[in-house]
């Protein structure tokens, strides 16, 4: 029998199985010629046999290999039935930008106008950036409400985009302005908070005492004026290890119009970001020296809450359609 030329003829799977059953069966052909011993000469037993198994080997062998190819030609054909094209219109309408996004856009956008330079740096630093620099040094009590992630070569997930502005003020003189957004990781986990989630920063360096308070005042009210519409705003002192002095700010309710409700706890107000005078140990980590500085952060999350009014921050990481659409 011509074994190589039958093996080499199979096209699907199904002949395969068939050619295998006729060779290697029961009463297929090996059995056959196994069988035919009986009849053979004594001194032609051992060179039929060798040549026989021989046979089988071989045959075996072109087989499994046989088998191999037609798999993968199958697994290929059926990869590429199922292949999605993302570059096809869809028939169910556009898509659009996610609400966290859109909000990000906006915030950058203002900032932009303002002539702050966009930065952005790697999602996985190191110590110094995230957090030595910024005037938490190692076993710093402050450190706590920062927890993250770490991995095993002492890098860690950033806690917030900060290290961006340290790693521009090692590489470029002042003065700058600049702003960071991005993604940043906490170990937080409940109802307002979740463990990824995204931050502007924003931070101005210019010559000693050529940055006040007022500046920080100015652009901080005319942005959430613009981000908002027409709210109040309010700055409350407060603490942060990388500014002194440093302020929170609020600014008038967008549900209630300042009147109370359940939103703003019946205060009339809601935080909204934290900002200060960039503490004078931040300059120093960098190599700075004789200049002044503002820095403020926000949550993303939240201003795209406020604006879009989403009660539920869970919703905002669910890829649900039902709210995603209204954004088209
Ligand atoms: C440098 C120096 C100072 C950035 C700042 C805050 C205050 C702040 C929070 C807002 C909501 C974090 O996302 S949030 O939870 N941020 O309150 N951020 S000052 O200060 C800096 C940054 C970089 C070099």
């Amino acid at each position: 029998m011509d074994i190589n030329g039958k093996i080499s003829q199979i096209s699907t799977l199904a002949d395969l199985d068939a050619l295998k059953s006729e060779l290697f069966g029961k009463k297929g052909y090996f059995a056959e010629e196994f069988a035919k011993m009986k009849t053979i000469p004594p001194a032609e037993k051992k060179d039929f046999a060798a040549n026989l198994n021989k046979q089988k080997g071989e045959a075996s062998a072109l087989l499994d290999s046989k088998r191999m190819v037609l798999e993968s030609e199958a697994l290929k054909a059926e990869i590429e039935a199922e292949n999605i094209d993302v570059s096809l219109f869809s028939t169910t309408g556009e898509g659009s930008l996610h609400p966290v996004n859109l909000a990000m856009e906006a915030i950058v956008d203002y900032f932009y106008g303002m002539n702050f330079e966009l930065k952005t740096g790697p999602l996985v630093e190191d110590d110094f950036h995230n957090f030595e620099a910024l005037n938490l040094p190692k076993h710093h009590p402050a450190r706590e409400m920062q927890d993250t992630f770490y991995f095993k070569d002492e890098t860690l997930l950033r806690t917030h985009t900060s290290p961006v502005q340290i790693r521009t003020m090692v590489k470029e003189k002042p003065p700058l302005k600049i702003i960071a957004p991005g993604a940043v990781f906490r170990r937080d986990y409940d109802l307002t908070h979740t463990p990824m989630f995204h931050q502007v920063e924003g931070l101005a360096v210019d010559g000693e005492n050529k940055i006040s308070f007022a500046n920080l005042k100015f652009i901080l009210e005319d942005f959430l004026t613009y981000f908002f519409g027409d709210v109040d705003v309010r700055f409350r002192p407060s603490f942060f290890p990388f500014t002194e002095p440093s302020s929170e700010v609020d600014i008038s309710c967008v549900f209630c119009k300042g009147k109370g409700c359940r939103v703003c706890s019946h205060t009339g107000w809601l935080e909204v970001l934290g900002c200060g005078i960039v503490d004078p140990n931040v300059f120093k980590a960098v190599g700075y020296e004789n200049v002044s500085g503002y820095a403020f952060g926000l949550g993303v999350e939240r201003f795209a809450m406020l604006k879009y009014r989403i009660s539920d921050l869970r919703s905002l990481f669910e890829g649900d359609l039902d709210l995603l659409e209204q954004f088209r």
